[in-house]
C-alpha cells in the first residue's frame, strides 16, 4: 500500500516468527528426517508426525537470483531421539562458496558446522548470539534446552541447498546428551 510513495511494510518480525503477504512458511515432522538419527529403534518408537522445526522465510527475490539476499526464522521445538538432541537437517550449499549468517533469538542451541575436509566444530547460540557461517561449510542447528529455541539467518538468494551430500556422507561428529551433558561425539 502506499500513500505519497511512502510504503507500509509487508513483512513483520512477530512472536519469533516472520508474518506477511510474502512469507513462505515450511515444516518438518520427524518422519522427514530419517536419516538424520543415529538411534533408528528409538526412531521407530516415536510419532513420525511429531514437528520437529518450522520454518517462515522471506524470499523477496527468485531463487538463484545472484546479488539478493533470503531471510529466515526457524523455531526448533526441545526433544531428542534416544541421546541425541533435536536438529536441522543441515546443509551445505550448492553454490558452495556462498556465506550465511545465523542468530540466535530465543532459547538454547549448538550450531554444528563441519568443512569439506570433515572437521567438525560447533558454537554455543542463545539469544543475540551472532554467527558467521562461511562458505563450503556445513551447517546444522540443535536444541538443547527444554523450551524451543528460534534462531534467524539470513543467505545469498543464488546459495541453494545441498541435502544430498548430507543425506550420503552425514556429519563427521554427533551432538549427544551425555549424562545430561551436550557433548559431540
Ligand atoms: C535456516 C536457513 C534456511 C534453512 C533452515 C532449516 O533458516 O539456513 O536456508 O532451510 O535454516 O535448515 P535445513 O534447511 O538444514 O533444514
Ligand atoms: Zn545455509
Amino acid at each position: 500500500m502506499e500513500t505519497n510513495n511512502i510504503y507500509v511494510p509487508e513483512v513483520f518480525f512477530t512472536n519469533s516468527c516472520l508474518t506477511g503477504r510474502e512469507v513462505v512458511k515450511s515444516t518438518r515432522l520427524l518422519g522427514d528426517l530419517e536419516d538424520v538419527f543415529q538411534d533408528k529403534e528409538a526412531f521407530e518408537l516415536m510419532n513420525k508426525d511429531r514437528i520437529i522445526y518450522q520454518v517462515s522465510s522471506f524470499l523477496p527475490v527468485e531463487e538463484d537470483t545472484v546479488g539478493g539476499l533470503f531471510m529466515g526464522i526457524t523455531t526448533l521445538y526441545p526433544g531428542k531421539v534416544g541421546q541425541e538432541f533435536f536438529m536441522t537437517k543441515g546443509h551445505f550449499h550448492l553454490n558452495n562458496d556462498r556465506a550465511e549468517f545465523y542468530w540466535g533469538i530465543e532459547g538454547e542451541g549448538i550450531l554444528i558446522l563441519m568443512n569439506e575436509q570433515r572437521k567438525v566444530w560447533a558454537e554455543r547460540m542463545c539469544p543475540g548470539s551472532l554467527h558467521y557461517i562461511p562458505g563450503k561449510v556445513a551447517h546444522r542447528v540443535a536444541n538443547i534446552g527444554y523450551q524451543k529455541l528460534v534462531f534467524s539467518a539470513c543467505w545469498p538468494s543464488d546459495a541453494g541447498h545441498d541435502y544430498a551430500t548430507i543425506a550420503s556422507e552425514g556429519f563427521a561428529r554427533r551432538l549427544m546428551d551425555v549424562n545430561g551433558v551436550p557433548t559431540l561425539l
